[in-house]
């Protein structure tokens, strides 16, 4: 199998965290998004969508990073995506959850419109706008997410182990460190957020997301949450 990724990409990285911790044959084929050779037509004959990742197992293509997850986890029997029907639904519940609602608030409400020039609305105030309304949405997710779903001491977002939702969570979280969020206040979070990244395989799959990603844009003014 043969994963087309991007090493800094939000929706490339749990793919990458959850094959280093499952015995996967999976090559890694790195599109680079900064040259542009997503748009080129050798990678928009494969995925129309010109976006990462993409999966090719065999001539069988896959795009959309929680499907892949998915497809990852059943082909090597990973308990990351539990059998029983409730668990697993629980699961694609908090997948879900992170992909459409907190990812769309934080990545293309908050992050992405102050990092990537094609996300920056031309106009100022729209701008300002765009991101005084990604922040207060934001800001409601992130306080289900500390009180709700991982308050009461739970270790885990969708059950009591970690899952897939949590590989898919951390990458979607960590994006904010772009622009130095830290999610002081939001201290489940901040726990959670440890627990992953103190795994043995956290800093080696994230480890060019922070040297071309984060570190660039340190001293970089950023409205925050
Ligand atoms: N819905 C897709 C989104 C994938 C996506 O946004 N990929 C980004 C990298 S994180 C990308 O390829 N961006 C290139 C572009 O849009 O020009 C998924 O969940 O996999």
């Amino acid at each position: 199998m043969k994963l087309y990724y991007h090493p800094v990409s939000t929706t490339s990285r749990p793919i990458m965290a959850f094959a280093a911790d499952h015995p996967l044959d999976l090559e890694f084929q790195v599109v680079d998004l900064m040259t542009g050779e997503h748009l080129q037509p050798a990678y928009t004959d494969i995925n129309p969508s010109q976006q990462v990742p993409m999966l090719d197992d065999d001539g069988f293509r896959l795009t959309e990073c929680s499907a892949i997850l998915k497809y990852l986890a059943d082909k090597c029997d990973s308990a990351a995506y539990p059998k029983d029907l409730r668990q697993r639904a629980r699961v694609n519940e908090m997948m879900d959850w992170f992909n459409t609602g907190l990812s769309r608030e934080l990545g293309y409400g908050v992050v992405y419109p102050q990092v990537l020039p094609h996300y920056r609305r031309p106009d100022p105030a729209v701008q300002s706008g765009h991101l005084e309304w990604g922040c207060e949405k934001a800001r409601r997710w992130l306080a289900i997410l500390d009180g709700r779903i991982l308050g009461g001491g739970r270790q885990w977002v969708a059950g009591d182990t970690m899952t897939l939702a949590d590989y898919l969570g951390a990458g979607i979280l960590t994006l904010g460190e772009v622009i130095r969020l830290d999610y002081a206040g939001y201290p489940n979070i901040q726990r959670w957020l440890k627990t992953i990244k103190d795994r043995p395989t956290w800093r080696q799959t994230n480890e060019a997301f922070y040297t071309y990603f984060v570190a660039p844009y340190q001293d970089g003014e950023f409205v925050s949450l």
